[in-house]
């Protein structure tokens, strides 16, 4: 196997026995075939110039994927392989009715059974491509389109959809078997990708604030009731819906762990009273807090860390695009419904959370919200009283190395403000920072998906102070990443003119030395530093 795709890769350069997210070698190439036959539906769909609008299953297959493949998100070998031969027979259907000739071997291959997959991914995995240059700009495509994958799935089940982006998966998973491509139009192509990013997490904005409203300044609870419980964790609002629908009356509590948390902010959720908090940290912690918290786990999407106890394992759920083997998995039916019944049943026979602290949380400082503030923002900025914002959107990861964001966070001048996004919001969103004015001095404006309401912000501000760019304005980004789908929120900053992002706890793996200089020289790119340092020459 060889895996280089996420921040915790085996010594940043790639893993190769085992990932270190728990992935085994199975699964690993089977993801490698499933990412190859979504390129073999890509090159028919352009060679053959297909109408994207008729072939929606195609399209929301590619989308379920790309999703499958993101780190934690699916770690079940039976699911991904029965993925494969979905997206080989909508494959061979494409290319019935779409002659296209002159097709690449990811549009023609065929295996029968798991031996055969296991034998063809050997052949076709990252490394396949020699050039290590060339090999990074399409990695770094396609992680980007993981991401914009994942963001454009939400949207789709709320309802929501965009030819055009689908178009654009199609467009860049083919350009990345095209060998004639040049390094200049595969960098082109990276941009673009950030271009269809912004627009994917515009319809995912679009698609949240239409049916649950839009976010607004909300108390979260930490501590527990004792009442039996369901713990809901991943991005999907819509399986939060319906897990709170079919919870009415059963005497059954609902809490968000990690990525779910925002959903608090959403006026919608509000109605549900067994609807209670927020219960724990990042993603990373759950072996930890999942044992108190003694209910079963229902995960919509990533991030699943492989469960040792059995205890644990028999407690969690998956559904969507997410899996783990052994555990139980929640299928939608046609229409999109999901009987939960299962899990609601085992919450009542089990004992309520174990408290494992106490106090609250606030945040829902998405962009309504924040232009709802904008006469004390300005005030506060041009007053002096807020010198600086520091975006820190982003991810949460195990390794040691992001005890530098806490840090950074606590060193931080009083007269600046935290803009955060993602699960990174975890490794200060509970520290006593205080406020300016009454402005809190870390402002949550959501998942990791919601970074997009950070860029719009950002927009608005340099409206408001009639900037010509948006790099004039007073606003440092320090970006933690770990998986796709902050590839794709870097890549959509990237599109949109935003310079000097620094990017830890390291630069990624993939980026060979002559990409990562690119990106440096093009777009100041930049990793961390210590913690002094940087503040110090952020604030100069
Ligand atoms: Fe955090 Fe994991 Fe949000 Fe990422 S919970 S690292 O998937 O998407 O962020
Ligand atoms: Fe390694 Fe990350 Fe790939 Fe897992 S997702 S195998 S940790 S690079």
């Amino acid at each position: 196997m060889f895996c280089y795709q996420c921040q915790e890769t085996a010594k940043n350069t790639g893993c190769t026995v085992k990932g270190v997210c728990g992935k085994n070698e199975v699964v690993a190439k089977l993801q490698d075939l499933l990412i190859y036959s979504c390129k073999g539906i890509a090159e028919i769909v352009v060679k053959g110039k297909v109408d994207v609008t008729a072939i929606s299953d195609a399209n929301h297959e590619v989308l379920n994927s790309l999703f499958i493949t993101i780190t934690n998100a699916n770690f079940d070998e039976d699911a991904i392989e029965a993925q494969i031969k979905k997206m080989m027979n909508i494959r061979n259907g494409l290319k019935n009715q779409n002659p296209a000739v002159d097709l690449h071997d990811a549009a023609t291959f065929t295996v029968s059974d798991r031996d055969g997959m296991l034998e063809k991914a050997a052949s076709i995995g990252v490394l396949s491509t020699e050039n290590e240059d060339v090999r990074s700009l399409r990695e770094l495509v396609i992680y980007g389109l993981k991401g914009m994958a994942a963001y454009t799935h939400h949207a789709l089940n709320i309802g929501k959809e965009n030819d055009d982006i689908y178009s654009f998966i199609y467009e860049g998973l083919a350009s990345t078997l095209n060998d004639g491509l040049s390094v200049d139009e595969l960098v082109a192509l990276v941009l673009k990708t950030g271009e269809y990013g912004v627009a994917a997490m515009a319809l995912l904005d679009e698609a949240n604030t239409s049916k649950y409203g839009n976010p607004e300044i909300t108390q979260v609870d930490i501590g527990v009731r004792n009442n039996p419980a369901i713990l809901i964790s991943g991005h999907d609002l819509t399986d939060l819906e319906q897990l709170l629908e079919q919870t009415q009356g059963t005497g059954v509590d609902v809490y968000t762990h990690s990525e779910m948390l925002p959903a608090h902010y959403y006026p919608f959720f509000k109605k549900y009273d067994n609807f209670v908090g927020n219960y724990g940290g990042s993603w990373w912690r759950q072996l930890d807090e999942f044992g108190p918290f003694n209910g079963p786990i229902l995960f919509t999407t990533n991030c699943i860390v492989p469960p040792r106890k059995d205890d644990i394992r028999d407690r969690i759920f998956t559904t969507g695009s997410a899996g783990f083997p052994g555990c139980g998995h929640i299928e939608a039916d046609e229409n999109g419904k999901k009987d939960f019944s299962a899990i609601i049943d085992m919450a009542k026979q089990l004992p309520a959370p174990t408290e494992i602290e106490t106090g609250s949380i606030v945040g829902g400082f998405a962009h309504n919200q924040v232009f709802a503030l904008a006469d004390k923002v300005v005030d506060a900025v041009k007053s002096g009283d807020i010198k600086k914002f520091f975006v820190m959107a982003g991810c949460d990861g195990r390794m040691r190395s992001r005890e530098y964001y806490t840090e950074f966070a606590e060193k931080l001048p009083k007269d600046t403000v935290i803009l955060t996004a993602g699960c990174a919001k975890y490794r200060y969103n509970k520290l006593p920072l205080g406020d300016i004015g009454g402005i809190p001095r870390v402002l949550d404006a959501g998942q990791c998906n919601d970074s997009y309401s950070l860029a719009v912000i950002a927009l608005k501000l340099k409206e408001i102070f009639e900037l010509e760019d948006v790099n004039e304005l007073p606003i440092a980004y320090n970006i933690a990443w770990y998986e796709q789908k902050a590839v794709i929120v870097l890549l959509a900053l990237l599109y949109l003119g935003v310079k000097n992002i620094h990017l830890g706890p390291t630069l990624p793996g993939f980026l060979s030395p002559n990409v990562a200089k690119v990106l440096v020289e093009t777009f100041g790119i930049a990793g961390i530093g210590t913690v002094e340092d940087d503040i110090e020459l952020f604030m100069a």
